[in-house]
């Protein structure tokens, strides 16, 4: 995929911005005494929730609904309140399936996310060859009655579901919803709104994780969007369904707060990664680690219970296997929830390094920049020349987690090469440590 300059300018803007108002962000206290024993109870500690995705048909498996009751505080509907579901015929609602699953969440004390108002997918037979104004009520009549029905028993409602295109562009999905008009989005939002005040909005959809994929970028600018113009979302949803072929990025936690700065709270929704064994258990550590290091990231959700309820079952990807063991995943995600955030110490002083003095034809002078208990900035300043050639060397377990006025490419995980991007000759960079406070090493040539 390939990124416009200008979006990549907005990119890098956006990673300054992040740099530079991030200090202002208090993390979330880790009360990291006495490990709590579950994924609830572990994330509440931080105020954060635990959820799963439920299946009306499972609520019988008293294994799966143990470890329900027991594991979880936030639960989804897989199935049950989707379009097709609520309203199979036209103005004919039906509930019993998605009233299972809410009621048996609220009897147990769990709250509940709200599982999707429109889509472009799982729309019923009498909706998919609608178009113009009588799609366009209809789907805001599906809106307003399906969250009136359940106002005030719904803590987000993923309003919108899935509304950007994969791909280079950046831009909307073509779908029946979308070719009634590019405000569809935000009418449904509206009518959200008034139909149930007290809920959260959100905005959910698939291969957002990555800051620099054009899909990202495209949501965020939607939201930055409806942000300035006063229309009403809450929060961004990420649905988080990783495998080989889409890991989890290196820059997840950069995404997650980048949006967050944008006055969102952000949710991972639907996560699932597959594989198996420490692999697996380091990549789910990640992806939790990444929600505890930014304050507005308010809970993870986990598509299903068992590897054998999920819709990716072959692929193993959840926290529990078929008998309901828990996993090596299970086991990471527990511990980084209860290891929380804020508890390594911060750098304190600043150091300056240089290098190449007079060599190389230019001069590269590193910089210290603000510090948070897990990360640290730093700023690289170069002399000499305007046509440079950067090389960054961090140590492991760091990892650069954003980058300003620069073009930075990466030769390894540890080895950053930055090169001017018309924005003067001091650049900047974030580093995630990891608990490893060494500095990076700077070198710097004419190219
Ligand atoms: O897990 C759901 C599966 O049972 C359904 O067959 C499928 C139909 O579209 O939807 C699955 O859930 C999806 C979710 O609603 C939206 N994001 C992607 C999820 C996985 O496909």
């Amino acid at each position: 995929m390939t990124l416009t300059a200008k979006s990549v300018a907005r990119a890098a803007l956006a990673s300054a911005l992040v740099a530079a108002t991030a200090g202002a962000v208090v993390l979330a206290a880790s009360p990291a005494s006495g490990a709590a024993s579950t994924l609830a109870a572990a994330a509440q500690q931080s105020g954060r929730y635990f959820g799963t995705a439920v299946a009306a048909n499972k609520l019988g498996d008293s294994t799966y609904v143990g470890i329900l009751n027991r594991e979880f505080d936030m639960v989804t509907a897989e199935n049950e309140m989707k379009m097709d579901a609520t309203e199979p015929n036209q103005n004919q609602f039906s509930y019993g399936n998605a009233d299972r699953i809410v009621n048996h969440a609220r009897n147990q004390g769990k709250r509940v996310r709200g599982h999707a108002l429109a889509w472009h997918m799982q729309q019923p037979g009498w909706m998919q060859n609608m178009s113009g104004t009588a799609l366009r009520n209809a789907m805001l009549n599906h809106v307003t009655q399906v969250a009136t029905y359940y106002r005030g028993k719904i803590h987000s409602w993923d309003v919108v579901n899935e509304a950007f295109a994969d791909g280079s562009g950046g831009g909307r999905r073509d779908s029946n919803l979308q070719r009634t008009g590019n405000d569809w989005i935000e009418a449904a939002f509206r009518a959200a709104r008034a139909a149930d005040p007290g809920a959260k909005l959100c905005y959910n959809d698939y291969n957002t994780d990555n800051w620099s994929h054009a899909k990202t970028q495209g949501v965020y600018r939607m939201v930055q969007d409806f942000k300035s113009r006063g229309v009403p979302i809450d929060c961004v949803g990420f649905q988080a369904h990783f495998n080989s072929g889409n890991p989890v990025p290196s820059n997840y936690h950069t995404t997650l707060q980048n949006f967050a700065n944008l006055g969102v709270d952000v949710q991972i929704t639907e996560l699932d990664i597959e594989g198996s064994g420490s692999t697996q258990a380091q990549q789910y550590q990640g992806v939790t680690q990444a929600c505890l290091a930014v304050s507005r990231c308010t809970g993870i959700t986990v598509w299903g219970i068992r590897d054998t309820d999920s819709w990716r079952a072959s692929g193993t990807p959840l926290l529990f296997d078929g008998s309901g063991n828990k996993k090596a995943a299970y086991t990471s995600v527990l511990n980084a929830l209860n290891s929380g955030t804020g508890t390594t110490t911060p750098p304190t002083s600043t150091t300056t390094t240089t290098s190449n003095p007079g060599g190389g034809g230019c001069t590269a002078t590193y910089a210290d920049g603000q510090s948070w208990p897990d990360r640290f900035n730093g700023q690289v300043t170069v002399s000499g020349t305007d046509n440079w050639i950067v090389t960054v060397t961090v140590s492991s377990p760091q990892r650069v987690i954003a980058t300003w006025n620069t073009s930075a490419t990466w030769d390894s995980a540890n080895v950053m090469t930055a090169r001017p991007n018309g924005n003067g000759n001091t650049f900047g960079f974030t580093i995630m440590h990891g608990g490893n406070q060494n500095r990076p090493s700077v070198s710097c040539r004419v190219a």
